[in-house]
């Protein structure tokens, strides 16, 4: 099991990553072979070694071939984006919003020491470091599919653990109805927010019943190495259904609140964000659709699928409620 997050040691000092993605290939392809086929373990490993699987980790078509160890449910079918990809193609309005100029500006942020505070209507207010949160709670691999809203999309192979292990540590009282995540708040280190534009620093939101879902999850590392600081390290969220600005990067804020926090992007342009952000294929964007999208390494357009194809884990949430005035 990877942990994405080895207090001081980085997984890759330990695993190169050609190693970690062949050992996880292959370690993999035993398991589906012994479910499909249930044939000898002799045959079982000669196969394996046969796959190929993570052999073209620089394809330069931005997916990769990482097979994860440890998934749950359909996501499994999808092909990550490769490590290139991820982390040279980024959203993080604090740096630029040049999305290949990111990394650059990003390289030496730092992001140890690093303490989240969580607190508001919980009965057990508390401050986390980073790896005392690796240490209490299981990370797994996740691999997830983030539809930004701007049309792009990508499949990340995560390492992290559910937010409401978390959520259940603090134990919110029964007036908390909202989680409110915010972002550090370092315009030294963070070029972009000098800029007056945004109201930093970065904030959003979740009810609480979607923050309790299985799916949303802490990020704390990607292809089973510590999160690079360009994907929001040391510790970001990901809620897969929901467009990309949701799923906030290097968290030190979680508060319990009565009422629904207005986001960063709410504030920004009210009518072109709204609080929910579910991925909703039959709801535009005041100024494009977002019926289709284009995954990262594809040459065509693909479908979009309402909650980003998670609809069976989310829809009910959102029961009764409209969901063309609660974009
Ligand atoms: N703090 C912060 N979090 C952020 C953003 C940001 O600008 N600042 N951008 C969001 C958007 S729009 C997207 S698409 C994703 C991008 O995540 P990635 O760079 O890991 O792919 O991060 C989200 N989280
Ligand atoms: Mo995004």
């Amino acid at each position: 099991m990877a942990t994405g997050y080895v207090n001081d040691i980085d997984p890759s000092e330990i695993t190169p990553e050609h190693i970690y993605r062949n050992r996880r290939a292959f370690m993999r392809g035993i398991a589906n072979l012994g479910i499909a086929a249930g044939v000898g373990s002799a045959a079982l490993a000669a196969a394996a070694c046969n796959t190929g699987l993570g052999s073209d980790s620089s394809r330069p078509s931005g997916i990769g071939s990482y097979i994860p160890g440890a998934v749950t449910g359909e996501e499994m079918n999808d092909t990550p984006n490769t490590f290139e990809a991820i982390t040279n193609y980024n959203n993080y309005y604090e740096f630029t919003d040049e999305k290949e100029g990111v990394a650059r500006l990003a390289k030496n942020f730092k992001t140890d020491p690093w303490t989240v505070a969580v607190g508001g209507m919980v009965d057990k207010p508390k401050e986390f470091t980073v790896p005392q949160l690796v240490d209490m709670f299981k990370v797994e691999d996740r691999v997830y599919r983030h539809r930004c809203v701007e049309g792009w999309s990508m499949v990340m192979p995560w390492q992290g653990f559910p937010l409401k292990r978390l959520i259940e540590e603090v134990s919110p009282t029964s007036q908390a109805k909202y989680v409110r995540f915010q972002t550090v708040l370092r315009p030294s280190e963070m070029p972009g927010q000098k800029s007056g534009y945004y109201e930093w620093p970065y904030t959003e939101g979740l009810r609480l019943d979607e923050a309790m879902n299985d799916l949303a999850l802490m990020v704390t590392g990607l292809y089973g190495k510590t999160l690079p600081p360009q994907n929001g390290a040391p510790i970001r969220l990901h809620v897969p259904w929901k467009y990309g600005f949701k799923s906030v990067k290097a968290i030190v804020k979680i508060d319990f609140t009565d009422k629904q926090p207005t986001t960063l992007w709410m504030a920004a342009a009210p009518n072109e964000y709204g609080f929910y952000a579910n991925v909703n294929p039959d709801v535009p964007h005041p100024r494009w659709s977002q019926s289709t999208e284009r995954r990262i390494g594809e040459f065509s357009r693909r479908k979009t699928l309402p909650f980003n194809g998670y609809a069976d884990k989310v829809a009910h949430l959102y029961d009764g409620m409209d969901l063309r005035a609660n974009y």
